[in-house]
């Protein structure tokens, strides 16, 4: 099998994991294509945390006939139980003779002892085919599975001089339907949202993913110090995902009951007066939260980016103009640097052109 076939089987599995992006949760996104004498016998993805994994789908449908086969699998093979039994067992139980892997699963509990299992059988194992794809395609897993925080994505639209409003609050519309449609995406491929309790009391958004398919609605996470958010707003009153609302351990124990009343979940971080998002992150991810999209306005935004908390920003531009000053929001609020050599910079820079609107994603540097 030469490196062009390699590739090409590669690819359709890390297609396949694409798609499954948004539905497995705190799991990775995996794809497996198994292929004996020139020809594919099983294919598989991981779809949904407790369910099967990829391997398990595509040896399935080999039905018996993978002896001597190759496995194309775009994450190590797992070597432990979790909610399922070791993907490398039924490999080498299987008879698979080749095993070529995109790249490491990270996961302390594998960590390598997938592609040793193997070896240690006589299976001839490649590793590193694709790997850059691979892991971005898993960077919310890794992130997760490593510190147990969510990944946070930071999205913004604004327009060209960096506006989230007009000074007089205005903001509908400022990206073009093909970005919004991208948010949406987003959306559906992180398990939450976040935004600051100012954004529901001016918008009062229900931050649900609304798209041509159906698609998942992330769980809605407010900050509020407070506890200010209207037990009459969307978030609390539509019922289309559940509401987790962060606020201290300082906030009024009245107006905590009626939202737990009204079936919104509060989590306190930090003892006030304002939210510790630091505690707020560990706290999300211990409840299994382990992607977040972040659509906060200025002041949120900056906070999340000021304590390195934003794993990656998503800017979409439209070509507007509105000045307004500190009266007009921008993306980012927080104090700023004093020299541009203390500028938050952004690697990996990606751009994007959607029809007049531009949209630009990067990783903070650490
Ligand atoms: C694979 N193939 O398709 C996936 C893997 O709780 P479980 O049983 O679903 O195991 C989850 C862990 O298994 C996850 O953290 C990651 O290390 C690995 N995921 N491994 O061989 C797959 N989804
Ligand atoms: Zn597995």
């Amino acid at each position: 099998m030469d490196k062009m076939n390699d590739e090409f089987y590669m690819s359709l599995a890390l297609d396949m994991a694409e798609r499954a992006q948004g539905q497995t949760g705190i799991n990775p996104v995996v794809g497996c294509v198994v292929v004996k004498d020139g020809a594919m016998i099983g294919i598989g993805t991981h779809l949904q945390r407790g369910t099967g994994h990829a391997e398990v789908h595509a040896l399935n449908m080999a039905a018996g006939k993978a002896q001597g086969s190759t496995a194309y699998v775009t994450l190590e093979p797992c070597s432990h139980y979790g909610i399922t039994p070791p993907c490398s067992q039924r490999l080498i139980d299987e008879g698979v003779a080749r095993v070529v892997v995109a790249c490491e699963d990270p996961n302390p509990q594998v960590a390598g002892r997938g592609v040793e299992m193997l070896r240690e059988q006589g299976i001839e194992v490649e590793v590193g085919l694709l790997r850059s794809r691979a892991l971005r395609l898993n960077e919310k897993f890794i992130k997760y599975i490593l510190t147990k925080q969510p990944f946070v994505t930071l999205k913004s639209a604004s327009t060209l001089d960096g506006k989230i409003a007009t000074r007089t609050g205005d903001s509908k519309w400022i990206s073009n339907a093909e970005s919004r449609e991208l948010v949406h995406t987003l959306r559906h491929r992180h398990q939450g949202i976040m935004v600051g309790v100012n954004t529901v009391i001016a918008d009062n958004p229900s931050l649900t993913t609304r798209l041509n398919v159906p698609g998942l609605n992330p769980i809605r996470i407010i900050i509020d110090s407070t506890l200010r958010l209207p037990l009459e707003s969307a978030v609390v009153t539509d019922g289309l995902a559940p509401t987790v609302v962060v606020t201290t351990e300082a906030a009024d124990p009245a107006r905590k009951a009626a939202l737990l009343a009204a079936g919104v979940q509060v989590v306190a971080a930090g003892s006030g007066p304002r939210v510790d998002l630091q505690a707020a992150m560990a706290a999300l991810g211990g409840m299994e939260i382990g992607s977040i999209l972040l659509e906060g306005g200025g002041t949120l935004n900056g906070a999340m980016l000021e304590l390195g908390l934003v794993d990656r920003v998503v800017l979409f531009f439209a070509p507007k103009i509105v000045g307004g000053g500190a009266a007009a929001a921008g993306t980012f609020d927080f104090p700023g640097v004093e020299l541009m050599r203390d500028a938050v910079t952004l690697e990996g820079l990606e751009v994007e052109v959607l029809g007049d609107n531009v949209c630009i994603s990067g990783t903070p540097a650490r």
